[in-house]
């Protein structure tokens, strides 16, 4: 009996062993989905590293870059970068288009002649009217208007090319063909040559000497620039942003100081650096003819105990006509003007007054401006200004 008890106890053993592996393997598979279902929230996490070793590589990547370029950028001031000028050979070719008819309204009326069907009264006086009024003179305008009469007027009718063919000779006879339009920059017996530029406030000589310094660099000169307007200490500023941009020293004074002094520490500085040039910036107070003359007249005998003035160049605002010819003519009386710039042409009106200023002063046009860019002064050359005046653009 005890028998079929014990046998009773384990098969009700055995069940209860049965059912709790089957529950327990249900349990084990109901427990299973959790895990599947971690594993598809799974993906929401991933995108979560994802991005966090997105912004990790750019992040290094961002340092890298300004750590490439702060050296760069530190290296900058450091060693300035100088500046390479344009050759003056090639200057009027670039600077051509701001001569030409669309530009210029001296051209512009020169070429309204080229343009008339019939050369009758009317287009004669429309073209003496322009000649006048861009300052060219009365004396060259007559000059002018009678030999392209007489060369093209024959029958009346108008033949363009002809009569571009002659305007350009009649003009280029008005400008001179064969002057020495060469700027006296070489000094002899060792010393530098000294460059005096004069001119009224405002006419553009700082501007025109900083564009200077940049054709002689470009010609291999060595420069040493005066900053000799100690009147406003805001014009030695200017004079050094133009020098320190091609490596050009500047020599400046106190503000208010002695502007011959200035000047001769210059040269002097410019003999101990064995310099080819010294170009000295003055300044241009038009306040009694016997102030200009004791002032610029100081600076260059001041400088000349040092090494003789090769060259006194006239700063002459172009847009200002008859009245830049006044002031020119003051400016020569005072001191000996060895050549003319005419600064601004770039779309003034008064083109004529090339000519004008030639004839008035007895000196030659050297350089002209061109616009407020570092490289828009250029050599005058007579040829390629007619040529950009008369240009079809
Ligand atoms: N458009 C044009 N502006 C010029 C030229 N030359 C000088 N200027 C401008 O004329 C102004 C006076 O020039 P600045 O050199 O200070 O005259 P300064 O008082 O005689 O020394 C400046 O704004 C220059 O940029 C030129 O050729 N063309
Ligand atoms: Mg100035």
């Amino acid at each position: 009996m005890i028998f079929w008890y014990v046998m009773a106890a384990l098969a009700v053993v055995l069940v209860v062993a049965a059912v709790t592996i089957v529950v327990g393997r249900r349990s084990a598979v109901s427990s299973a989905p959790p895990p599947a279902e971690l594993v598809a929230p799974e993906p929401e996490p991933a995108p979560e590293p994802a991005p966090v070793p997105a912004p990790a590589a750019p992040e290094p990547a961002e340092v890298a870059t300004p750590a490439a370029t702060e050296p760069a950028e530190v290296a900058t001031p450091a060693a300035p970068v100088r500046e390479t000028p344009e050759s003056p050979a090639s200057r009027l070719t670039r600077l051509r288009r701001r001569l030409s008819a669309s530009n210029n309204p001296f051209a512009r009326g020169l070429l309204g002649l080229l343009s008339a069907d019939r050369l009758d009264a009317e287009a004669w006086d429309d073209l003496e009217a322009t000649l006048i009024t861009s300052d060219l003179g009365v004396g060259p305008t007559d000059e002018l208007i009678t030999a392209l009469r007489r060369e093209l007027a024959v029958d009346g009718s108008s033949d363009p090319e002809q009569a571009r063919r002659v305007l350009r000779t009649e003009l280029l006879k008005l400008l001179g063909t064969d002057v020495d339009r060469s700027l006296r920059v070489t000094g002899s017996d060792g010393l530098p040559g000294v460059v005096l530029v004069v001119g009224v406030n405002g006419t553009g000589k700082t501007t025109t000497i900083g564009k200077l310094a940049r054709v002689l660099v470009a010609e291999d000169h060595s420069v040493v620039l005066a900053a000799a307007d100690t009147f406003r200490a805001a014009a030695a500023d200017q004079l050094q942003t133009w020098g320190s941009r091609v490596g050009v020293r500047v020599v400046r004074g106190p503000e208010g100081g002695d502007p011959a002094s200035v000047a001769f520490d210059a040269v002097e500085a410019g003999i101990v650096d064995a310099v080819d040039v010294v170009v000295v910036d003055t300044a241009g107070r038009l306040h009694t003819k016997a102030g200009l003359m004791d002032e610029l007249g100081k600076i260059k005998r001041v400088i000349e105990r040092k090494a003789p003035v090769t060259e006194v160049l006239l700063v002459i605002d172009a847009t200002t006509g008859q009245n830049g010819l006044a002031q020119a003519r003051v400016f020569a009386e005072v001191v000996d003007v060895t050549g003319i710039v005419l600064s601004k042409l770039d779309g003034s009106a008064k083109g004529g007054i090339v000519v004008a200023v030639q004839r008035e002063l007895g000196v030659p046009v050297k350089l002209i401006g061109l616009g407020e860019g570092p490289d828009d002064l250029a050599p005058f050359d007579p040829d390629g200004f007619v040529d950009a005046l008369l240009a079809e653009s």
